[in-house]
């Protein structure tokens, strides 16, 4: 189904495909490859020198997923794929994930239609011909019926606003845009901000190799054993036997009586079970470690304050039971709901405190007042260091649309629009922005369901919208502004049913300055991916079509 041309025409300087994908990370090559298996003109462009994405970007020492690699990180769209890629360990290192897409992007021929180093700096629509106009670092200039933004959900690092930066002497890096060539630690005095997910892999790893680390943490964090190990042959075999059954079950819809769509825990009430019993689950996912402290866990983990507050006690025992300096593990206690801030799993991350050289400075007492020559300045006095890892995080889920800030109707800037609200309809279209599509946007489940898997389905609804516009004969697609604003409602309405939107976090938006604070992530789990099949079966409620395309468009 061709509605341009296969073979890009050249017009000017101007090149013409059916679509332009933003990104060739694991969504952006996914949609290349499934949208141009429908016979359309592709083509994805991005700013890396390969593809990979976040994976490539994010090759800080420790890094490595938290699900377990197969089946939950792979893609599920090819069953020979599932077979023939052999995972080495439970949870991938960045490394290996890396080859995984390396691997991907060979095996299905997708690098023909990629353009590395080439980033994208402007797109904007053109109602005439409705038609977007890219622009790239490279000088080239693309026509594009379709821009399918796959740009990440977490790729625009946050880097803190530290005065005196410029004069600091020593090596800075940021842990979501490590730098190429290796970076080392051996007989050097590092300085850590952040203690996310990044930073709480990273530190250990950073604390084998240094002389000694100084961490500087804004919020302590709970985290559980990852528990990392060799994947056995016979349980890839046993994912790879019976694939059918395993997708189906990633697929499955969540039970309707689940008190949370994403998070239905291990089908028992903590409610119906004694204190006793409770600890003794509790134990027993710490010894299992995982996510599974999370999915094992009693549904009611994050919708009942009662029930959450036991865990965290729970994980604040554990922390004073592992780390030796009891004032140490007081700058270590968290005080937020356990699950709110994104779940962490770790490779001895608490007991990196009893290391000699290690030292925990709490930016709650003691405070960063800016970067001098050779350290980092606290209320208290100046800490030295010689390399700066900043763990600091992303401006995430909305942050890399807003950089990329398109042009839609009339000019409308995306920025414009989204300065109070992230405002989409089915975190997939924006009204004012016709024919474009994003993948992980502000109102999916992105970053709370399986990234991969999300991704093929997200991206398989853009393509069915765009065949049933060449079916119908029409040129452009757009959500209404009443879509838009139900939508809200009901990303809303399964979020104030939890405890999430009482943390500072950065699905809220809390962690960037002057962000608008609202919770843009839909709960919905696999109930999400029925929800919006059954809007497109139903004939797309809640988007408007406009005939065309118009003569030579
Ligand atoms: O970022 P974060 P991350 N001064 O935002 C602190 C995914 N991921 O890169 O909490 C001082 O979680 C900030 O403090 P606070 C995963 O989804 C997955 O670690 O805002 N501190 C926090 O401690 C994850 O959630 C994997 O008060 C400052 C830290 O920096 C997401 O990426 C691995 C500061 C940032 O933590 C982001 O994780 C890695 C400042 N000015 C990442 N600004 C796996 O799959 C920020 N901080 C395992």
């Amino acid at each position: 189904m061709a509605t341009t041309t296969h073979a890009p025409q050249q017009d000017g300087a101007t090149e013409r495909y059916d679509v332009v994908i933003i990104g060739a990370g694991v969504s952006g090559m996914y949609a290349l490859h499934h949208l141009r298996g429908m016979g359309l003109s592709v083509r994805a462009y991005d700013g890396a020198p390969t593809v990979g994405g976040t994976w490539w970007h994010n090759r800080y020492p420790g890094a490595r997923v938290d699900g377990p690699s197969a089946p939950l990180y792979g893609y599920t769209f090819s069953a020979e794929l599932v077979k023939e890629w052999d995972w080495t360990e439970t949870q991938s290192s960045q490394g290996e994930v890396l080859a995984y897409l390396e691997h991907v992007a060979d095996r299905f021929d997708l690098r023909r239609d990629i353009q590395l180093e080439t980033w994208v700096e402007d797109a904007r629509y053109d109602e005439a011909t409705q038609r977007w106009t890219v622009d790239t670092s490279t000088g080239l200039c693309v026509s594009a019926r379709f821009l399918v933004c796959a740009v990440g959900a977490l790729s625009t690092p946050n880097a803190p606003d530290l005065p005196g930066i410029d004069d600091f002497e020593g090596e800075c890096v940021h842990t979501g845009s490590w730098p190429q060539e290796p970076v080392s630690f051996a007989g050097k005095r590092v300085g850590v901000i952040g203690t996310g997910s990044s930073g709480i892999q990273a530190i250990p790893e950073i604390a084998k190799e240094a002389l000694h680390v100084t961490v500087f943490q804004r919020t302590p964090q709970y985290t559980v054993p990852a528990r990392n190990r060799p994947l056995a042959p016979e349980e890839l075999a046993a994912v790879r036997d019976n694939w059918g059954d395993v997708r189906a079950g990633m697929l499955a819809p969540p039970p309707p009586d689940a008190p949370l769509p994403m998070m239905q825990g291990n089908g028992r009430s903590a409610f119906d079970e004694t204190p006793e019993q409770r600890q003794a689950l509790y134990e027993a996912l710490w010894e299992q470690g995982t996510l599974a402290f999370v999915f094992g866990n009693y549904g009611e983990l994050l919708v009942n304050e009662e029930i959450n507050r036991e865990v965290c006690a729970f994980l604040q025992g554990k922390i004073r039971e592992i780390v030796r300096d009891p004032e140490t593990a007081d700058k270590l206690m968290p005080d937020h709901f356990y699950g709110t801030k994104r779940p962490i799993l770790d490779d001895g991350y608490y007991d990196t405190y009893n290391r000699e050289n290690v030292t925990l400075v709490d930016l709650r007492q003691d405070p960063i007042e800016g970067m001098t020559q050779v350290g980092v300045r606290t209320a208290t006095g100046e800490h030295p260091i010689d390399v700066l890892v900043l763990a600091t995080g992303f401006d995430a889920i909305s942050g890399s649309m807003l950089r990329l800030d398109p042009r839609g109707r009339g000019g409308a800037r995306l920025k414009e629009k989204w300065k109070s609200h992230f405002h989409s309809y089915l975190g997939l279209m924006v009204s004012d922005f016709p024919n474009l599509f994003m993948i992980h946007g502000p109102g999916t489940p992105g970053v709370l369901y399986l990234m991969p898997l999300g991704a093929e389905l997200e991206t398989e609804w853009i393509a069915n919208c765009i065949r049933h516009m060449h079916e119908q004969g029409m040129g452009a697609v757009e959500a209404t502004h009443e879509a838009e604003l139900d939508w809200d409602r009901e990303v809303n309405a399964i979020a104030n049913r939890t405890l999430f939107p009482k943390t500072d976090s950065w699905y809220t938006g809390a962690n960037i300055e002057g962000k608008p604070r609202h919770f843009a992530v839909h709960l919905g789990g696999s109930g999400y991916f029925h929800r919006i099949a059954e809007i497109a079966d139903e004939g797309y409620e809640g988007l408007v079509f406009h005939a065309g395309p118009p003569r030579n468009g």
